[in-house]
Parts: structure tokens; sequence; C-alpha cells
């Protein structure tokens, strides 16, 4: 006998919705438990939904805000070759950005919308685009480090719960393996080019080094999200696993540069077959999150322009569709 009231909107008690609701919860645990992929049209919980479309979001902002960084070195490439490599993977990063706004339009969410998030400042995108690029090394060290961390994120989630965006992750990953080998081949020539080059080539890894490790967010005390979404394989690693395999991965790379990481408390635990790094700033993190790094208005002003100047891009397209809409309908 149900004592609750009836559920205004279904006519049907809220203790039967309730109990029906577990059930659902439970079968959708069990299939993502069982490796299945969850699909647009599936049944999902609103919080799954919701973390999905956080994080997919946040994930095309840092592609195309993580275009300008780099852009910036475009027209300061130093031969032919250098440039059509930089145009290309500058292309890329805007590519990652439309697959991944289309993949979280597929949770029922507009594209417009998000983009008047991240315009509007509500939305966050990575850290790690809120520093300058003050020489041609920092191309490089982008590419290495930048690059490089976003592989050691971004392969897991080709093996997301969430079909659409597992699927978008494979091709992206791809591309991102290019672009760390084009950013470590920008390193080595300039690691064995002239002491000027060399010296180049360290300061963009002094620079460059700390905002890397910062890419993996949060440590995982402070990591509000890590828990759900491992359970529901949306993060197949924690924040703090990926950091550390970041590292184990860059410090033999960065000896074979002949660079020096810069962080005294490096060191090799032999015991414990990992390195031990110091301690992150994480009050340079979170002031970079609320706003305060050192490009993030920049940043921002560029993309709210670009938007702008590809107004008429859009109002044109939409003429289009109308007008070829109204013939077919005629
Ligand atoms: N920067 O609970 P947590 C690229 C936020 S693109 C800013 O650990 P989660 C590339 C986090 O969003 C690289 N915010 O969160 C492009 C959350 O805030 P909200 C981008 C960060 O989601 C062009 C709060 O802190 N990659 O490589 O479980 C050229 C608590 O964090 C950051 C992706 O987006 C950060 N670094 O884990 C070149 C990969 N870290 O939402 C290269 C997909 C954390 O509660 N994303 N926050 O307000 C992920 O894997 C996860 O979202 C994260 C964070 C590991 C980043």
């Amino acid at each position: 006998m149900y004592t609750q009231g009836l559920n205004e909107q279904t006519g049907r008690p809220v203790a039967a919705e309730a109990t029906e609701d577990e059930a659902r919860l439970r079968a959708f645990q069990a299939r993502i438990d069982a490796e299945e992929k969850i699909e647009p049209k599936d049944w999902m919980p609103d919080a799954y939904r919701q973390t999905l479309i956080r994080q997919i979001s946040q994930h095309a902002h840092s592609e195309i805000v993580g275009m300008l960084p780099e852009g910036n070195w475009i027209t300061r490439a130093p031969s032919l070759m250098r440039k059509s490599i930089l145009i290309a993977k500058v292309q890329d990063e805007g590519g990652h950005g439309a697959y991944l706004y289309s993949a979280a339009e597929t949770l029922g969410v507009s594209r417009a919308e998000l983009i008047d998030q991240l315009l509007s400042g509500r939305a966050k995108y990575s850290s790690i685009f809120n520093y300058p690029t003050l020489s041609w090394a920092d191309v490089g060290a982008i590419g290495w480090l930048v690059d490089g961390a976003a592989i050691m994120n971004q392969i897991p989630l080709c093996r997301c719960s969430y079909g659409p965006y597992a699927r978008a992750m494979i091709r992206i990953c791809k591309e991102e393996s290019f672009h760390q080998r084009q950013g470590y081949d920008i390193m080595l020539k300039l690691a064995r080019g002239t002491a000027a080059q060399r010296r180049m080539a360290q300061d963009a890894l002094d620079r460059w080094w700390w905002p890397s490790l910062m890419m993996f967010g949060p440590p995982d005390a402070a990591s509000m999200h890590t828990a759900h979404s491992v359970r529901w394989k949306i993060k197949r690693f924690t924040n703090d696993e990926l950091r550390q395999k970041f590292v184990d991965f860059t410090v033999p790379q960065a000896k074979f540069l002949g660079l020096n990481v810069p962080d005294p408390a490096l060191r090799w635990d032999a015991e414990a077959g990992m390195h031990r790094y110091g301690e992150i700033d994480w009050t340079e993190f979170n002031q970079v999150l609320k706003g305060h790094g050192p490009c993030n208005r920049e940043r921002l002003a560029e993309r709210r322009a670009a938007h702008e100047d590809g107004r008429w891009v859009r109002e044109a397209a939409a003429a289009h569709a109308a007008k070829h809409g109204a013939r077919a309908a005629a």
C-alpha cells in the first residue's frame, strides 16, 4: 500500500517510480560494468548525462582556445615546412573541437548554448592555455608536453563508456600523437642547436613543466568528480595516476634532449619504480581557474572576436539552408 501521494506528471505512485528508478540504475551500472557502450538514445541517469556534458564541452572549449597560443606563431614560424606543419596542427585542434561539440550535442545540449557558456566566462577550459607563448621553443614545448599530457589523459578516454565520446577520441588521439612528435622534433632541433637555441629550449621547459602537470586536474583528494566518473567508466584513471604516468614517461625524454626538468625534488624511486616529484603550486592552479592566469582575459577576448567575425558566415549558412528548405517544401 502506498502512503505517498501520486506523482503529478505520470499519475503513478512515487514509491513505485523510485523502485523503478533503482532498478534502472542497477541495470545501467551493470551495462557499464560489462563494458557495454552507452548510446545517445539509451536511458542514463541525469548525473551521468550532466557529467558528460560538462567534461566533453570543457574539452571542446580547450581545443578551440588551445588554437590561440600556437596560432600566435604561424606568421613567425622559422621555415616554410614548420609553418605548414603548425597550420595543420592548429587546424586539427579546430577539428577536435568540432567532433567534441557534436558528441556533446548527442546529450541534448546545443552547440550555441555551449559556446555561449564559454564566451560568457561560465564554462571552464584547460588551465594550460592561459599561459603565454613567448618564443618559438614554446611551440615545441606545447607539442611535446601539452599534447603529451593530453595523450596520456585521452588514450583512456577512447574506452570511455559513452559511445560518441569514445569514438571521437580515437581520431583525436591519432592526431595528438602527430602533434606530440612534431613538438618533440622542434625541441630536439633546438636542444642540438646553438647555445642560444639550447637556452631557449630550456627556458620553454622551465615555464611549461609545472602548468603541464596541472593539466591533469587537482590532486585526487580534492577532485570532486573522479569517484563518480571512475565508477561510470568515463574516467579510467584518477588525476594523480595519469600525472604520475606522464612524469615517468616524460623525464627520460627530457634527459635525451639534455634538458633539466625544473624540479629540484625530482628523483627516481627504484623501490617504488617511479619518479618522485616536488609539490605542485595549487594556489597558482586555482588562481588560473578563477580567471586570474597570465592570459585568461586575452584568450576570451580573442574567442569573442573570432565568434563575432564568424557571425556573417553563420547567418549566410542559415539563410542558405532556409532557402533550400523552402524550395524542397514547395
Ligand atoms: N583546467 O573533479 P575534477 C588539449 C576543473 S585539450 C581547468 O578532477 P574532472 C590541446 C574541473 O573541470 C586538453 N579546469 O574534474 C588542445 C572541475 O570543475 P567543474 C583538455 C580544470 O572532470 C589544443 C574541477 O576542476 N583535455 O590537450 O573529474 C592544443 C574539479 O576537478 C582542470 C580535456 O579536457 C584544468 N587543468 O577531471 C593542444 C580532457 N582540471 O567542472 C592540446 C577531458 C580540473 O566542477 N577532461 N579542472 O567546474 C578530463 O579528463 C577531466 O575533465 C579532467 C578533470 C582530468 C581535466
